[in-house]
């Protein structure tokens, strides 16, 4: 009788350590578990942040290739860019393993946005998509803003026209960066978005030089239509560095120059998922003691 009852307690005794053991085992279980995941998410996020730096680092070169390749050129015999294509057609350059895309846009091929006549501005608004007397506006309110006056073209904006949030044109007058142009006033990101490819601060030009403009920069001319615009281009690729006239337009927009100052876009996708643009503005000087200067450096959109 006892002897059953010492039996019968140690079984309970041993039922309940059994019980204690397994909740520590599933514990235990649920700890190495959650410890297993943090690390499969760590090791995760270093292999997407070694991607994107492998990227970052491949777009980086993709520019300084482009940028040796316009060295090049200058000491070429006749000082002409040697064989940079500078007209912004997207060009695949394979390098360590991949293929960088790289765009390479001489900044004369653009329109100033403190030396180009309004008509230009106005064109370049109307071909993206503007109706005249909107196109007109903007081509006023960026005349104001580089101007040194307070006097307001009729549908411009100076000062006085801006909120508070913004002071508006600046007393000394110009464009220091195409991105200035988000300032003006009604400017949206969805229209800054559409001219500024075709726009620049450092060509100091009137005009553009038709051998290296975009598409975007000669639908901007008076009387330019696409299909005419576009034989024109198809030519012009196919005659590298021919001297090329317009179709339309007047001669006065006409210059002839390439650079000194080039916009250069090169894309990376490393192996993984990473993926980086770099967007640089170089100005190669003819002489002095440093080769190049970099202008501009930044992550830049897509190219695709
Ligand atoms: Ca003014």
């Amino acid at each position: 009788m006892q002897a059953g009852q010492r039996m019968r307690r140690r079984e309970r005794a041993q039922g309940f350590a059994l019980v204690v053991v397994l909740m520590m085992l599933s514990a235990l279980a649920v700890i190495a578990l959650s410890y297993a995941g943090a690390a499969r998410t760590e090791t995760k996020v270093a292999a997407n942040e070694i991607a994107n730096a492998q990227a970052r680092a491949l777009a980086d070169a993709g520019v300084m290739l482009a940028v040796a390749q316009l060295l090049d050129g200058k000491d070429g015999e006749d000082g002409e860019d040697g064989e940079s294509i500078i007209d912004g057609r997207p060009q695949v350059v394979p390098f360590a393993g991949v293929d960088l895309d790289i765009i390479v846009q001489a900044e004369t091929g653009k329109i100033d946005l403190n030396t180009a006549p309004e008509s230009l501005l106005k064109g370049l608004f109307e071909a993206a998509g503007l109706p005249s007397n909107e196109a007109a506006s903007f081509a006023d309110r960026i005349a104001d803003w580089r101007d040194d006056n307070d006097l307001r073209r009729p549908f411009g904006a100076e000062a006085p026209d801006y909120g508070e949030n913004d002071p508006g044109p600046p007393a000394a007058g110009g464009f220091a960066h195409v991105h200035e142009l988000n300032r003006v006033l009604g400017m949206t990101a969805e229209l800054f978005a559409k001219v500024a490819p075709a726009l620049t601060v450092h060509s100091g030009r009137q005009g553009f030089n038709p051998r290296v403009a975009p598409r975007s920069v000669l639908l901007s001319v008076l009387g330019a239509q696409p299909d005419v615009v576009d034989t024109f281009l198809e030519a012009r690729g196919q005659e590298a560095g021919g001297n090329q006239q317009l179709p339309f337009g007047d001669g006065d927009l006409i210059n002839v120059e390439v650079g000194p100052v080039y916009t250069i876009q090169a894309q990376a996708n490393s192996e993984g998922s990473g993926r980086f643009v770099r967007e640089a503005v170089i100005w190669i000087p003819k002489s002095g003691e440093r080769p190049y200067w970099v202008l501009d450096w930044r992550a830049g959109r897509s190219l695709d």
